[in-house]
């Protein structure tokens, strides 16, 4: 099938990265729970490697800006790290170094006449948070967290055009409280996930309220990952299950970011149980007024959900006894990293947005592909054959643009990630880049799916001309 596909006028190219997973932990404040979780336990992270150097954006910035810059960027996202910026926790004071060294990446983006995109907070709580108050579990966090933000804002708020306040929250109470699989790695901790639930999105509409009031001139939304919940069949209880997955690992942070308000199923259900978060009125009331500006969605994997079967897993409150998740068999895996690939998704999501969300400003923010050993694709020119990456994007941006012809509010594309970065605790196991880094020498090496991705950005679109239909 040979079809041209074509994106709207002033679309954005780019990539997602954040700071933790590129910059390399020195000249910190603070150590974050990933700096930490390490320190703690180097060997739960793959071949050891740990934050210390990541990357080397912190050093390479400038470069690494007009590298993708050649690759076609007109727009990047990274994050600031709370840890690095904040010298005072209590107080949002601010660190001179990481003063220089954010004025100096916003500058370099400037010059690269590339958009930045700025988010709060990337998974990176300074431990301490946890350890004195008990991290997101706690709403004296969520004060600490807007008087961090105040100082970002004060500080580059007139810089920065386009700011998030979370990538990912939701990500937070499921690895660290429901399934353990980020720090601090807690397994059955259904209530008190629903309690952070509860805060982050607390903290995220406080600082929409800041920046409404510091009168900013630019946009501020939140980066969700969404996940569709497809049931495993049209049976009540398979249908049952699914809504439940939507409403708790989608809704409940789109409804209160978007529309102000929680889903009404899911307080219903935490309420029956005994397990609702402890809120006020006035809390609602500032979620409720303050909503996002645009949407980011990350979007790499759906998930299969059907009716939960009859053993109970866990001893405390679990959301598990509602659903489980599945594997449809046969269906096209993403080996490496254990997740299906399925596009068609990314069409469903901005359907989803169109209809039940007001179809607001939007754009995909995290898209991409890890694989291992990649190695093996580099030719005699040293140059990396990811095609299977080139033809990942191609499906995932024909079904964007399907999305686009019938109205989606999308204005841009950003893949994870620019350059191969560190990935938590999957550490460089798996590149995304469409650089690749060296860690030898902190080489950086264009992929051919960097060249590919300078060419889409140029043509604002690109000839389809795989055998997968998009229909
Ligand atoms: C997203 C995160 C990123 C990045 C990416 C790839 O969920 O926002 O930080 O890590 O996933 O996933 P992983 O690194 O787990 O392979």
């Amino acid at each position: 099938m040979v079809k041209q596909i074509a994106f709207p006028d002033k679309f954005w190219w780019g990539a997602a990265s954040s700071g933790p997973q590129s910059e390399g932990d020195f000249n910190k404040a603070h150590q974050n729970v990933m700096d930490y979780w390490y320190q703690e336990s180097p060997t739960e992270f793959f071949n050891q490697v740990g934050p210390k150097l990541a990357s080397d954006f912190f050093e390479k910035y400038r470069d690494d800006l007009r590298l993708m810059k050649q690759i076609g960027f007109n727009s990047f996202r990274t994050s600031i790290q709370w840890s690095r910026l904040i010298k005072d926790l209590e107080t949002g004071e601010p660190d001179l170094n990481a003063i220089d060294y954010y004025n100096g990446l916003i500058d370099a983006a400037k010059k690269n006449g590339i958009e930045l995109v700025l988010n709060l907070h990337h998974f990176d709580l300074p431990v301490e948070l946890l350890q004195k108050y008990g991290g997101w579990e706690s709403k004296k966090v969520v004060e600490l967290f807007v008087k961090y933000a105040q100082t970002a804002l004060e500080l580059f708020g007139d810089k920065v055009n386009y700011w998030t306040t979370f990538n990912e929250p939701m990500v937070i109470p499921e690895a660290g409280y429901l399934y353990g699989f980020h720090y601090p790695k807690y397994v059955g901790k259904g209530k008190e996930a629903m309690q952070v639930i509860y805060n982050i999105n607390l903290a995220s509409a406080r600082v929409i309220q800041l920046y409404k009031q510091m009168k900013l001139k630019g946009q501020i939304g939140i980066i969700l990952n969404l996940t569709p919940a497809y049931p495993r069949s049209n049976s009540l209880e398979d249908l049952a299950a699914s809504e439940i997955v939507d409403a708790l690992f989608n809704r409940s942070f789109l409804d209160p970011a978007v529309k102000g308000s929680f889903p009404k199923n899911l307080v219903e259900l935490l309420e029956k149980d005994g397990v609702l978060w402890q809120g006020t009125k006035e809390e609602l009331a500032i979620i409720q007024a303050n909503t996002v500006d645009f949407l980011g969605v990350n979007y790499y994997h759906p998930k299969r959900v059907k009716a939960p079967g009859k053993e109970a897993k866990y001893s405390a409150w679990m959301p598990d006894k509602y659903f489980e998740e599945w594997q449809m068999p046969n269906c096209r895996m993403n080996v490496y990293r254990g997740w299906e690939i399925y596009p068609k998704a990314v069409y469903d999501i901005a359907m989803n947005v169109k209809k039940n969300y007001g179809n607001i400003p939007w754009f995909i923010s995290e898209n991409g592909m890890g694989v291992e050993g990649e190695e093996r694709f580099i030719d005699e020119d040293g140059r990396i054959q990811d095609d299977y990456r080139i033809n990942f994007y191609k499906e995932h941006l024909a079904w964007l643009a399907k999305a686009i012809d019938e109205g989606s509010n999308c204005f841009g594309y950003h893949t994870w990630t620019a350059f191969d970065c560190w990935s938590w605790n999957n550490a460089y196991k798996n590149r995304y880049g469409l650089i690749a880094v060296d860690l030898e020498n902190q080489k950086r090496t264009i992929k051919k799916s960097g060249y590919w991705y300078k060419k889409v950005s140029d043509h604002n679109g690109f000839t389809y001309d795989l055998d997968y239909e998009i229909k």
